[in-house]
């Protein structure tokens, strides 16, 4: 086995690093940390693995990436093995794909479950983090590595009169384990963003009234879920190298019939005809139809108004059509994909009410007030989304040199060297962190991308004897300079979205995760690595 970090007894640690989440990124993580020789620790706040999958158990939850392509590629073997039984796979079946790989690795030995870190302290004269364990215990290690995800605390905005409801309250990101049964309720939901879309047509087959607040209407696209065929599953286990190293060369990391035309180069005809058949195939693959429709707002308006069209066309009650059609560009919020979502309002029992103009003004005994109108529910379903991509590195209080805290240094917004780093917090490292491609992206292949970055820099590192890596103030000024400009010049950056924290009041606006592409930034990465870890001191 490979000498690990820890040479003498007075720089002994308990750790040569410790990974916080086991979700998809923490197991595999783990995964090549041991394979490296590595002592390694997963500390996870659920009581199993799975992280997004783990937590939101909302009905109708499903991936809305293909998954083929939606699962781990580091081991053939494991791809040949597993069978997805659905294009878009639902999420009891992808946490049992994170059940099956936390088996087939014995991973769970490593992980320390419903164990929630609350605090990380860099030691400088010892080279050490010393990690807070909710119950006050303290772990020390080497390296940590921070596999929170990027959509991992949930928001609950702060309405008033929140703890009157008498009913039941729900978030999709937090659902019981055990489920919920609507049957005969009258259920209030607070949103309408993908959770609330997948989650709609599911609660209205059971609830016996359905009413959605809706403060911005979503563009969704229909996803033609089906059972994958056995000679379709064969062919894509025959290819799946090819497919995949498609999917790494695409700005996504998702093999999609990508488009890099202009829109402006077909007729009327011509793309309206190509909209329609990328709508009757279903998916984000709809986005993916022309290379300018997300930088250019005369582009983009083409595929916008066709999808409202869709709308107008699907739903009967004109007023309700129009409320339904999103006035933003299709895109800059994450495209939702749905089954029977616009169809749903032509149900009589199902409701939609604007609160763009007017905000709920507060929960009551019996359910909300809004606009001087009293509506009564037995359940309100808070489908509001996350404290996206800084929210849970935030909930950790993370101090590096001279004790300065994440928090503070991030106040203007996250300021990373590539998403993996931070200057002044030595040896910590963020899967998917702000500023890199993430949440723009197939997750799986930016996961595992990361943590093969991170598993090799470890090892280099060990090999040459040092113990200390800490991104240079410059490189991560320049790597931000480089994430701002890329996403100025696309229409993504322009609107209110979770993507610039708009969701969360207070939350700095900047545009966080990078919006380069995939290729790119991998090409970035690697570049830094053979150059013996280029704008990072080493000690
Ligand atoms: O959260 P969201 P989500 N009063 O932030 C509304 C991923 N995901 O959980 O738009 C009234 O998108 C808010 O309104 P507005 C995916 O990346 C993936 O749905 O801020 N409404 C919005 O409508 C996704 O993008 C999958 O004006 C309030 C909604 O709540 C991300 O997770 C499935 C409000 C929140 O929408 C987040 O999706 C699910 C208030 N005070 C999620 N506050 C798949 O892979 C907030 N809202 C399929």
């Amino acid at each position: 086995m490979p000498e690990s970090f820890t040479h003498s007894p007075e720089d002994a640690v308990d750790f040569d690093a410790l990974v916080v989440g086991a979700g998809f990124a923490g197991m595999y993580m783990l995964y090549r940390l041991r394979r490296l020789g590595f002592s390694a620790q997963v500390i996870e706040a659920g009581s199993d693995v799975g992280g997004t999958w783990f937590w939101n158990r909302y009905p109708g939850a499903r991936c809305d990436v293909e998954s083929v392509q939606y699962s781990y590629q580091f081991d053939r073997e494991l791809e040949q093995e597993w069978t997805w039984s659905e294009k878009y796979s639902p999420q009891p079946e992808i946490l049992a794909y994170a059940n099956h790989v936390a088996d087939r690795y014995d991973l769970r030995r490593d992980i320390r479950f419903n164990c929630r870190v609350t605090a990380a302290r860099y030691q400088a004269d010892r080279r050490l983090w010393e990690v807070t364990l909710a119950g006050d215990e303290r772990i020390t290690a080497r390296h940590v590595v921070m596999a929170t995800g990027c959509l991992s605390l949930s928001n609950t905005p702060d309405f008033a009169g929140i703890d009157e409801f008498r009913g039941a309250t729900y978030h999709t990101g937090r659902w019981p384990h055990d489920g919920v049964d609507f049957t005969g309720q009258r259920v209030g939901v607070i949103g309408t963003g993908s959770s609330a879309i997948q989650s709609i047509p599911v609660i209205a087959r059971q609830a016996r009234t359905l009413t959605v607040f809706q403060r911005t209407a979503n563009y969704t696209i229909p996803a033609r879920n089906a059972p994958l065929s056995p000679e379709y599953v064969a062919r894509i286990k025959a290819s799946y190298p090819e497919l995949r190293a498609r999917a790494r060369s695409l700005p996504t990391g998702y093999a999609i019939n990508y488009n890099t035309g202009s829109v402006h180069e077909v007729s009327r005809e011509e793309y309206r005809a190509e909209y329609r058949q990328r709508w009757d195939a279903g998916g984000v693959n709809f986005l993916a139809a022309y290379g300018d429709l997300l930088f250019d707002a005369e582009a983009n308006r083409t595929a916008a108004d066709f999808v409202k069209d869709m709308i107008r066309e699907t739903v009967h009650d004109p007023e309700i059509a129009e409320l339904l059609c999103p006035t933003n560009i299709i895109g800059c919020k994450r495209l939702c994909v749905d089954t029977n979502y616009y169809a749903t309002y032509n149900l009589p029992h199902v409701r939609l009410v604007d609160v763009s103009r007017v905000p709920i003004d507060r929960l009551t005994p019996d359910g909300l007030l809004h606009d001087g109108t009293a509506y009564e529910f037995d359940a309100i379903v808070f489908a509001t989304g996350f404290d996206a991509m800084t929210g849970a590195l935030f909930d950790i209080d993370i101090r590096g040199l001279d004790g300065i805290s994440l928090r503070e240094k991030w106040h203007g917004g996250p300021r990373t060297y590539l998403g993996l780093a931070t200057a002044g917090f030595p040896n910590l490292f963020t899967v998917t962190g702000p500023g890199s491609p993430s949440v723009l992206t197939n997750m799986l292949p930016s996961i595992e991308q990361h943590v093969n970055w991170i598993a090799d820099c470890l090892a280099w590192l060990r090999d040459r004897g040092h113990e200390v890596i800490d991104a240079s103030p410059e490189a991560e000024l320049a790597w931000g300079e480089h994430v701002n400009e890329v996403a100025a010049a696309s229409l993504r950056s322009t609107c209110a979205s979770w993507y610039v924290g708009a969701n969360v009041p207070g939350k700095p606006r900047v545009f966080m995760p990078y919006i380069g592409g995939f290729p790119r930034y991998v090409a970035k990465c690697d570049e830094v690595a053979s150059r013996d870890y280029e704008g990072f001191a080493l000690a």
